[in-house]
């Protein structure tokens, strides 16, 4: 296979340079922070070096963040969430980070074991996460978990109003759903900062969503900001025909795609998050990494071997198990693919403090016994599961190498791994992305082979279609995917210029993904 560049000219073209200006420019003469529950740089006991050492947690927010706050040197509000974090801040728990080079404040706030127990695994990820991935059979809502989800909203405010002080004008970016109530404590008390927000997951229907005994106060908490983002127009309508049903003095106004409450306006649009494409192409690209990927396809597809690839933390709304049963469904309907096509799954664990992941861990762990057992011959295993978490390099080679990436999400806001995975595909003719159409990327992206996940049988015949798609017809796919495939910059330049109108007094311009949502 020969290097191609079909990147390059596609995505609207904000280079990670830019961004700092964009900021500036649309957001002029503010302080700049922003407001998450993970933190960007955690300090822990690292036994091997015999002392403390600080890591950057995994995640496209993190690494996309963290160079625009060291640009723009603001201030990041985030949970100390590290077992060494307390010793290594001054006063008013701040520090500067990176700790290399310091460019900006990170201010730590502490939760306790409790804290823990009930804002995050309580009620962020045993309510709200369900819920709004259209799960409510799975939701466990207890009293403690939502006064200790709002007492933590009301510290994260407290800790944004501390660190503005007396000064004027700072925008604060908050992010997801952890932090629903916090600009609402913000506005009360500073009306005059400006405020947004960006929602990482699906946002449901109505019908979902009135399963919340608090949806007044979490649609109150989000309506006090000035812009609130989702990834698709489809999680915009819900937000706003939630806020139209469940609140009585709020007037929606679907031209405009706002919110008006208590003489303040909130604008709702979708902006598509995404991650660095180039940082992932060139990683892919490394001739370091030439060796590597010939070792991956030699280990799990040699000579005529087909490999496939996933990447997922392991959660119930990425589709596991239901992906195991559509290879074994693979397997027995098409005995050519038994010893030839070999599926690699990658997967951190995740949450594994609440039972239902504990559970699913258990679940997946069986199914790739149960499909290896049965299909497994002459030292050939169908399934690897490969229970880690990797860097971002081996994830590009793993990328780079695979025929097939199959995502298979019951839902999902947005999903980085279709686009992960399509940044690595520098090959011709390149390989195909078999990808649910319940994520959110399916509604974006152009030229994926689209699957339903709870229809095994047909995911079936979609993969093998895709593993033995012709030549043309991937190079097609990968073009038109190519083609459709923007940065996170571009994403963060779209919101500051949305955000920036509104700070200024004029409406947000509907986002491109709002105007595509005009014409479905
Ligand atoms: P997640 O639910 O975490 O994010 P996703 O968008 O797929 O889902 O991002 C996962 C990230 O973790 C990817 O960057 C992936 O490479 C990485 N990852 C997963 N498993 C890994 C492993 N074993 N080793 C190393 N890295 C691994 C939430 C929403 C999504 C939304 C994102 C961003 O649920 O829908 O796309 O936020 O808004």
């Amino acid at each position: 296979m020969s290097a191609v560049s079909t990147l390059g000219e596609p995505y609207r073209g904000v280079a990670p340079g830019d961004l700092d200006d964009i900021l500036r420019r649309s957001l002029p003469d503010r302080r700049f922070l922003v407001v998450s529950n993970r933190e960007p740089y955690e300090h822990y006991w690292d036994e091997a070096a015999d002392g403390i050492g600080v890591r950057r947690p995994a995640g496209g927010l993190v690494a996309a963040l963290d160079p625009l706050m060291q640009a723009v040197g603001g201030v990041w509000v985030a949970w100390g969430s590290g077992d060494r974090d307390r010793e290594e801040v001054g006063e008013g728990d701040r520090l500067r980070v990176p700790p290399e080079e310091p460019g900006y404040t990170l201010r730590r706030l502490w939760l306790n074991q409790q804290d823990v127990n009930q804002y995050y695994f309580g009620y962020a990820n045993q309510f709200l996460w369900p819920l709004c991935h259209l799960r409510p059979a799975l939701t466990r809502m207890r009293l403690r978990y939502w006064t200790t989800y709002v007492d933590v909203n009301r510290r994260f405010a407290d800790a944004v109003l501390e660190e503005i002080g007396d000064g004027q004008g700072a925008a604060i970016w908050f992010q997801d759903y952890h932090l629903a109530l916090a600009p609402e404590f913000v506005r009360s008390r500073r009306p005059d900062l400006t405020l947004a927000h960006f929602w990482h997951i699906p946002f449901p229907p109505l019908e979902i969503f009135r399963v919340a005994s608090n949806a007044p106060q979490l649609l109150g908490g989000l309506l006090a900001n000035d812009i609130v983002g989702f990834h698709l127009p489809l999680f915009a309508d819900n937000f706003m025909r939630c806020s139209e049903s469940l609140l009585d003095d709020a007037h929606v106004d679907w031209e405009h795609r706002s919110v008006e409450i208590g003489g303040h306006t909130c604008y709702v649009r979708a902006f598509p998050i995404s991650i660095d494409v180039e940082q992932f192409r060139n990683a892919a690209l490394d001739p370091a990494a030439d060796s590597r990927i010939a070792r991956l396809r030699q280990r799990y597809a040699p000579q005529d071997g087909l490999l496939g690839v996933g990447v997922d933390r392991i959660d119930y709304s990425k589709g596991l198990v239901e992906k195991i049963a559509a290879l074994d469904m693979l397997f027995d309907r098409f005995p050519d693919m038994r010893g030839r096509f070999t599926f690699v799954q990658i997967a951190v664990p995740s949450r594994t403090a609440i039972d239902t992941y504990d559970w699913l861990n258990e679940k997946l762990e069986r199914a790739v016994w149960s499909i290896n057992d049965k299909w497994g011959e002459g030292g050939w295993q169908p399934v690897h599961l490969l229970k880690d978490s990797l860097s971002q390099d081996r994830l590009a080679h793993f990328y780079r190498a695979a025929d097939v990436c199959y995502v298979n999400s019951l839902q999902d806001g947005m999903n980085l791994v279709a686009k992960e995975f399509l940044a690595c595909q520098v090959d011709d003719p390149g390989g195909v992305l078999v990808l649910s159409k319940f994520a959110g990327a399916a509604e974006e992206l152009d030229g994926a082979y689209e699957v339903n996940p709870y229809d095994p049988e047909a995911a079936a015949l979609g993969l093998h279609e895709a593993l033995t798609m012709p030549a043309d017809e991937r190079r097609d796919r990968m073009r038109r995917l190519h083609g459709s495939l923007r940065s996170i910059y571009d994403w963060m330049g779209e919101i500051f210029e949305g955000w920036g109108a509104v700070a200024g007094g004029a409406p947000a311009p509907l986002s491109d993904a709002d105007r595509w949502s005009r014409t479905r």
